[in-house]
């Protein structure tokens, strides 16, 4: 098989570049490892910038967004019985979107099966081949037959633990990492949510974030140790914990019910740099991880596909290394941001075991800064609906 453009991975990162390269007239075809309903059955994201929702509208996928999606003028914020709301509406005249990642996957998924586009599922053993080359190409089995995609650029959208990145020599790349030694333990429940906007909580006994998917359905998270395992986490012990994390008018206004789903993501902050490899191109996850305290894993993917189509577009027209060359420039600039709030907000929110009296004080004392100043909550406000493209 021969494309412009093989892309690895069909999350939102490679899901969204096949459309955007679709609309401006270049051919491509997607790699996944997964089956479609595997992929599917991923629960992650929750909240859209303006900007992923302007790119999704001009793609004419966001009418079931528009329809079933909610827009929030504004998060609450709590620390030990004190709340904050950040009104982006008032501060900024912004918004934000909360419409699930699956419902984005799913919206994709359909237009492009819509178009008749190539997808190709179940792939196995994928492997990158020449990416330094003029003649770069993928190989992958598929019920245990070998198969060949020749093309001229691959984009590797193949998420944080994908082949991509690892098909590049160690010694080309560099590595930022931060660990955290907790994660969050989430759980989905087909229950109205507490409140109508998202709350963000500090407490003594840890982190905790309220969150939803629709109005009948809400997503809860506590923080626990990284090495929690959730088979001792009762729904019981989960709703019991999350209310003591909350503040008692928070608490009395949640309504529990039976786990749909529930599971531990560990926090890391990761970027790998450059994000180009001659003719290989990394973006979203595979390229960087944020904690997802600022919400902005799935909108950097959008920023950088969004990026990576402008390149491509040009490079299609009037080849040259140079253009190729400014998709990692441009990119790597706004991840750096976004890497920035989300180690902030992770910083700020949670519960630090084993920090030192100082460095707690210097928490409430930026959190009490924050609750006083209209200027600290205008930045806050500015970046998580996120920084212009
Ligand atoms: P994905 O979604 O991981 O997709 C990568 C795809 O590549 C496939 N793949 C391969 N395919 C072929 N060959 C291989 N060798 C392959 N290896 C892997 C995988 O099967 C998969 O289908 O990466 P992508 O597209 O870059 O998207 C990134 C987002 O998924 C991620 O950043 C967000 O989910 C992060 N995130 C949040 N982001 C937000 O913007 N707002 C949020 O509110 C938000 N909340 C979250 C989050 C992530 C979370 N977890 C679970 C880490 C909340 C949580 C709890
Ligand atoms: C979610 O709804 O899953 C969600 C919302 C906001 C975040 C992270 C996750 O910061």
């Amino acid at each position: 098989m021969k494309t412009q453009v093989a892309i690895i991975g069909a999350g939102p990162a490679g899901l969204l570049l096949g459309q955007l390269l679709h609309h401006h007239g270049i051919d491509a075809v997607i790699i996944e490892q997964r089956s479609p309903d595997y992929v599917l059955s991923r629960i992650r994201a929750g909240v859209l910038e303006q900007g992923t929702v302007e790119i999704l509208e001009g793609l004419g996928v966001a009418d079931r967004l528009h329809a079933e999606g909610l827009v929030h003028d504004g998060v609450e914020l709590s620390c030990e019985g004190e709340r904050l709301r950040i009104n982006f509406r008032e501060l900024i005249g912004k918004t934000v979107t909360v419409y699930g990642q699956t419902e984005v996957t799913r919206d994709l998924m359909e237009a492009r099966a819509s178009k008749g586009l190539t997808t190709i599922y179940e792939a196995e053993s994928v492997e990158l081949h020449d990416v330094h080359g003029d003649s770069p190409f993928v190989r992958y089995t598929k019920n245990g037959q070998a198969h060949k995609v020749s093309c001229s650029i691959i984009a590797g959208c193949d998420g944080y633990h994908g082949v991509s990145r690892k098909s590049v020599l160690p010694s080309a790349i560099t590595t930022y990492e931060r660990v955290y030694d907790f994660g969050w333990l989430g759980v989905l429940a087909d229950v109205p949510p507490c409140a109508e906007e998202l709350i963000y909580a500090n407490s003594e006994r840890g982190f905790a974030l309220c969150s939803m998917r629709s109005l009948t359905r809400s997503r809860y998270y506590v923080q626990v140790p990284v090495a929690e395992r959730v088979e001792d986490w009762s729904d019981d012990r989960f709703w019991e914990e999350l209310r003591r994390r909350v503040g008692e008018d928070v608490a009395s206004r949640i309504t529990t019910g039976p786990s749909l789903e529930k599971s531990v993501a560990p926090l890391r902050s990761f970027v790998a740099e450059p994000m180009r490899f001659g003719k290989l191109f990394l973006a979203g996850d595979a390229a960087h991880i944020v904690p997802p305290t600022g919400a902005k894993g799935l909108n950097l993917a959008v920023s950088d596909v969004y990026y990576l189509t402008q390149t491509l577009s040009e490079y299609f027209r009037s080849p040259s290394e140079s253009v190729l060359d400014s998709y990692s420039v441009r990119a790597l600039k706004r991840v750096w941001k976004a890497e920035r709030f989300s180690w902030w907000m992770t910083s700020q929110l949670h519960h630090f075991p084993g920090s030192d009296a100082f460095s707690r004080r210097m928490q409430r004392s930026e959190l009490e800064y924050l609750f006083r100043s209209e200027n600290a909550q205008k930045v806050l406000a500015e970046n998580y609906v996120g920084l212009p493209l």
